[in-house]
């Protein structure tokens, strides 16, 4: 914390609200009464009523262009990198969006939708990675962002014209959206699935919303924004309210964003520092929530995710997603009288034990498993038997088709998935049966699962017991 002026009575913070009167400035003007007449028509008469509407309440001196652009500045190029992951996100999910059917190239908002590729094999590892941890770590960003503009977001009178209200409704699409859009994603994150079968809809559709004020809010502000981060400021700004007895340098100016405190309280910390707290805020999330994407000696450090416990020892020690007793997964199920059937061409089929599919061809591939929640583990050596191998099985000998994989589990999410024909041609696509030369533990899907490259994990079913290549006959 840095006291520049060495007056540091007031509480350490920014000195708003009338609860918290700061050391008057000397000669600064008497405030006006703060006693409205009653009703309506006084108080639009007599101006805004004593409160956040007031231009005198928001009294911190940090406030201004300088402290607002470049927290702006950082979100312009975070905010763009959210989305575009995002939409990747989607695109190798491939959810079942309203509007959308399965096919990648259908549907409205699904647009964009493409056939998600197999490589790199740690595609989805990166992307989603960093569309998880880049969210975490914006979030001190976005909160300083908010707080430098609130006094923006309390006008008076609430609506003055139409265009005014326009104005206001994409400000409230702006900060509404971009609250949900955080809140979502982190509450997903951290409280595991905590809206099932509902949150990728809701977050998909909320950043469309959201990227749309976004980008009219951009259009409309970059220009000021450039103006000021280039205008000089960069140097001289940040000791901001330390640098004189006005308080900021543009304190005494009048301010035409209205982003600087009329009546500034006394400094408790520089723009600098405010500044440094923030990007220190960033840096700590980053560095416990990063290891859980990244691995290795990183994934100790990352005490805030709450996948980042230690998966414990031996060639299944991986972190597990659901458990088998989690999911309702019975023994039975899984036992000796498990069954892998396998439907094709012209409702060609094959019922076979799992010593039979472990007669078949076996082969390896070394694969992460990357979660759409932002952890995944590094590459773990899988084997067992190619999804293509398993088609040409039933009728579709070099030219595998989609194929719906089910599992034992009988309710809950991710019990089942489509996989496309890119995926099921990829020679290190596997239904696995083994990883790291031991047998599949039972909370990795023992007695197999499928395990295909730069796949959402989401979609690597465990527990397999059916796989249904091509149209259903
Ligand atoms: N049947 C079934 N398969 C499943 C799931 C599930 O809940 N049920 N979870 C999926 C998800 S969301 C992930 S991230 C991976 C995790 O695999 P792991 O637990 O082996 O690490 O399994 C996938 N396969
Ligand atoms: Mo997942």
């Amino acid at each position: 914390m840095n006291e520049e002026h060495g007056r540091g009575r007031g509480p350490v913070g920014p000195g708003d609200g009338p609860t918290a009167p700061a050391p008057r400035r000397a000669g600064s003007a008497a405030r006006p009464s703060t006693d409205p007449r009653p009703g309506i028509a006084g108080l639009l008469r007599d101006g805004p009523p004593a409160g956040p509407t007031r231009p005198g309440f928001w009294r911190s001196p940090l406030r201004g262009p300088w402290l607002t652009s470049v927290f702006g500045a950082l979100l312009l190029v975070g905010i763009p990198l959210m989305f575009v992951t995002g939409l990747l996100s989607y695109a190798a999910y491939n959810p079942d969006l309203g509007g959308n059917d399965k096919t990648p190239d259908r549907g409205w908002l699904g647009f964009y939708l493409f056939s998600w590729p197999t490589d790199p094999h740690w595609l989805y590892r990166l992307t989603q990675g960093v569309h998880v941890t880049l969210g975490i770590v914006l979030i001190p960003v976005l909160l300083a962002k908010l707080w430098s503009v609130v006094p923006r977001l309390f006008t008076w009178p609430p609506v003055k014209s139409v265009s005014h209200a326009l104005e206001r409704l994409s400000v409230l699409l702006l900060v509404g959206g971009v609250l949900f859009e955080f809140a979502t994603g982190l509450l997903n994150v951290q409280l595991d699935y905590l809206f099932p079968g509902s949150f990728y809809t809701l977050h998909f559709y909320g950043a469309w919303v959201f990227i749309g004020a976004f980008v009219v809010h951009v259009v409309l502000r970059i220009p000021f924004m450039l103006r000021t981060l280039r205008g000089g400021g960069l140097r001289a700004e940040p000791r901001g309210p330390a640098t004189g007895p006005a308080g900021g340098s543009t304190a005494r100016q009048p301010d035409p964003t209205r982003l600087t405190a009329p009546e500034p309280a006394a400094p408790t910390i520089s723009r600098r520092g405010a500044l440094g707290m923030v990007g220190a805020g960033s840096l700590v999330l980053l560095a416990m929530t990063a290891g859980q994407s990244i691995g290795g000696s990183w994934r100790a450090t990352a005490l805030l995710a709450p996948r980042g416990q230690d998966p414990g020892p031996g060639p299944n020690g991986f972190q597990v997603n659901k458990t088998a007793a989690g999911v309702g997964i019975r023994a039975q199920d899984v036992g000796p009288a498990w069954r892998l059937v396998v439907r094709g061409r012209g409702g060609r089929e094959r019922v076979l034990t799992r010593a039979q599919v472990l007669a078949l061809p076996q082969h390896g591939a070394a694969l992460p498993i990357a979660c759409v929640e932002g952890w995944s583990t590094e590459d773990q050596r899988w084997s067992g038997v190619r999804l293509r191998d398993l088609a040409a099985l039933v009728g579709f000998p070099d030219d595998a088709p989609d194929v719906f994989v089910a599992s034992a589990q009988r309710s809950g999410s991710f019990r089942s998935t489509t996989l496309r024909a890119n995926q099921v041609r990829d020679a290190r696509s596997l239904l696995a049966l083994k990883v790291n030369g031991a047998d599949l533990s039972p909370d990795h899907g023992y007695p197999a699962r499928v395990i295909v490259p730069a796949n959402p994990g989401v979609h690597n079913t465990k527990w397999v017991t059916t796989l249904v290549f091509g149209d259903p006959a």
